[in-house]
């Protein structure tokens, strides 16, 4: 090796090492402030995605309207209900107690998903 590549390495480590540590607080942030991927039920062309979702108690179920026109996630049970969802716009509600909690759009009373909590 010369003494001009030697230089080049020397500089990249550094830049580097740096990079790593900056993508490895950017990954723990993810994981910790927005909700994971796992309980986020996306809703686009009329249908609740996915239908069931599976979360431990105390858990919080994420759903986001992707689709063009708006949406709500109303219990069937009268649990939980949200606003008119706009495109893009969220709604979140975290889950106390086991059980099964059946919803629907308010809307479009034919869209329907569950919650299973366990
Ligand atoms: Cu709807």
């Amino acid at each position: 090796m010369t003494r001009k590549n030697m230089g080049i390495a020397g500089l990249a480590m550094p830049v580097m090492i740096a990079m790593l540590l900056m993508f490895a607080v950017a990954r723990s942030v993810a994981a910790n402030g927005e909700p994971s991927a796992a309980n986020v039920v996306k809703i686009d062309n009329f249908v609740f995605e996915p239908q069931t979702i599976t979360v431990p108690v105390g858990g919080t179920v994420t759903w986001t309207n992707s689709d063009d026109i708006p949406h709500t996630a109303v219990s069937t049970d009268g649990v939980f209900k949200s606003k008119v969802m706009d495109t893009d716009e969220k709604f979140s509600y975290t889950f106390t107690k086991s059980g099964t909690y059946s919803y629907y759009c308010s809307i479009h009373p034919k869209m329907t998903g569950k919650v299973v909590v366990q």
